[in-house]
């Protein structure tokens, strides 16, 4: 046999989205407010603000989003053209239970995605589902506190049991919760409330809440994959992380201790998700800041039946750490204090940084450590773009970003024999961005005429990448 040279002919190209970015249709069909409605418009260094509930005179931009609700054949058409193979979305769970505790589904809500998945199969595009992006019921929220109660598992697992009934036959593959372990930043309001539906109080050790909600989540998720293989066996469900490789700022031993720590500390979720068990540093870490944990044996039990199928990630960027000269003997993580630049890679204009050499080291990074099939859901590159007069885009700098990102994770599987499913990045058509709120914040193959106040004809029109992924896919990767 000769030496791999190519992706595997089934690979999953496509693009990927959130309901609550693109969906728009906040109340149509007796949807409920989820925590994305409740968040404001932010812009760059300018965070969103998070409201309780619905403020009469504030500007939230999921509330219309691009108007897929109403719009999606027309963009689903476009996504065929490219070529897609898969397209990933995830269902608001505020469309099915629009507070979250209901007794019974919400049938508008069940019929809307069973329409939208239709219009996918009759393109031969398989959709990939996330169960729950960043849109959790507000009423979970206000009524139970979030993911800090553990009743939120029931609700969750009933949600995630309706959803895999109804489309069992439509839809094979899924994930359950996007980016999980963001919340590993949990001094960031923005994070704790989109992973956990977390407001902090006063006084509060959110750290300590953070283990406690992610513990509650995991369980959730055990509890939901081993549901899903009794209904359809032939489902495939996987985890979801942001990948952000954390390197040492420099070979001082001290550094590179901090970015194991950091890294522990930011990936302990997948450890959970696919060896299905705490790793060790973590119960000594809990146990040695003394916290009373709600995690009981038959808790441990269900995260041991219920690993995933497959690695779900994200990946934008890496990062850097060093540490601090008075630095704790436990080396906690704190994302912020904790992050340095790295002077060797370029930045966005958001200061992600950008290196695509990261994604091969990030893929044998999870090979080594899960030896489980994977699958990038998210990589792109947001950016400013200007429209030309005739609805054309020229952003090139997105095909380079892309670009290299895929030979890279050419690299990983030829070359590393990483196992992977598919690639579909982030934003293949405009959309709310997640981070801020912006329109401005683009990603796609597809320009969608909105602004950040919400102005605009939401017309789309192809970009130049339009043509250059439609390429990519025609020729599995081949030609760049
Ligand atoms: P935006 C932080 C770090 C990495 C990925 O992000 C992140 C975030 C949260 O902002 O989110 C994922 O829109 C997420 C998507 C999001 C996308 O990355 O802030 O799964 O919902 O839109 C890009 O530029």
């Amino acid at each position: 046999m000769g030496k791999t040279t190519t992706l595997r002919p089934d690979f999953l190209w496509g693009g990927a989205v959130a309901a609550h970015q693109l969906e728009g249709g906040w109340q149509a069909g007796g949807k409920g407010v989820s925590v994305a409605d409740i968040m404001t418009a932010g812009a760059n260094g300018v965070p969103r603000q998070i409201t309780k509930g619905v403020q009469p005179d504030l500007y939230y931009p999921n509330h219309e989003a691009i108007d897929f609700y109403n719009r999606y054949p027309g963009d689903i058409k476009l996504f065929a053209e490219m070529g897609f193979k898969c397209f990933r979305t995830s269902i608001a769970w505020t469309r099915i239970f629009p507070n979250g505790d209901e007794d019974q589904p919400n049938e508008a809500g069940l019929k809307f995605y069973d329409d939208l998945f239709d219009e996918c199969l009759k393109y031969d595009i398989e959709p990939v589902i996330t169960l729950s992006h960043f849109e959790m019921p507000y009423h979970l929220v206000e009524e139970y506190g979030g993911w800090r109660s553990r009743k939120v598992i029931d609700f969750f697992v009933k949600f995630a049991e309706v959803v895999f009934k109804r489309y069992q036959h439509k839809v094979k593959y899924w994930m359950t919760f996007n980016e999980i372990n963001n919340q590993s930043d949990y001094q960031n309001d923005f994070s704790i409330m989109t992973n956990s539906g977390l407001f902090k109080h006063d006084g509060e050790n959110m750290e300590q809440t953070m283990y406690q909600a992610a513990h509650y989540e995991l369980v959730a998720s055990a509890e939901a994959v081993q549901i899903g293989h009794q209904i359809n066996p032939e489902f495939q469900i996987g985890s979801m992380i942001a990948m952000v490789p954390l390197y040492p700022a420099t070979s001082k031993p001290a550094d590179v201790m901090k970015a194991q720590r950091a890294n522990q500390a930011r990936y302990w979720f997948e450890d959970i998700q696919s060896n299905g068990q705490y790793p060790k540093w973590l119960t000594a870490y809990q146990h040695n800041q003394g916290w009373d944990m709600d995690i009981t044996l038959a808790d441990l039990d269900v995260l041991k039946a219920g690993t995933v199928d497959y690695i779900g990630f994200s990946y934008y960027m890496s990062r850097a750490v060093s540490a601090h000269d008075d630095e704790r003997v436990d080396y906690h993580y704190d994302e912020a204090a904790d992050s340095v630049d790295n002077p060797y890679v370029e930045k966005s204009e958001w200061d992600w940084q950008i290196d695509p050499e990261g994604l091969r080291y990030a893929m044998n990074w999870l090979a080594d450590r899960y030896d489980k099939p994977q699958f990038i859901v998210e990589n792109g590159f947001g950016a400013v773009d200007q429209k030309e007069a005739d609805g054309s885009v020229h952003d090139q700098y997105r095909i380079d970003y892309l670009k290299a990102h895929i030979e890279q994770m050419k690299l990983a599987v030829c070359e590393d024999g990483v196992d992977l499913m598919g690639y579909t990045p982030w934003g293949c058509i405009d959309l709310v961005s997640a981070g801020t709120g912006q329109m401005s914040k683009r990603y796609g193959f597809i320009y969608v005429d909105k602004d950040d106040e919400g102005n605009g004809t939401l017309e789309r029109s192809k970009k130049d990448s339009f043509a250059w992924y439609q390429k990519v896919i025609a020729s599995n990767g081949e030609d760049l």
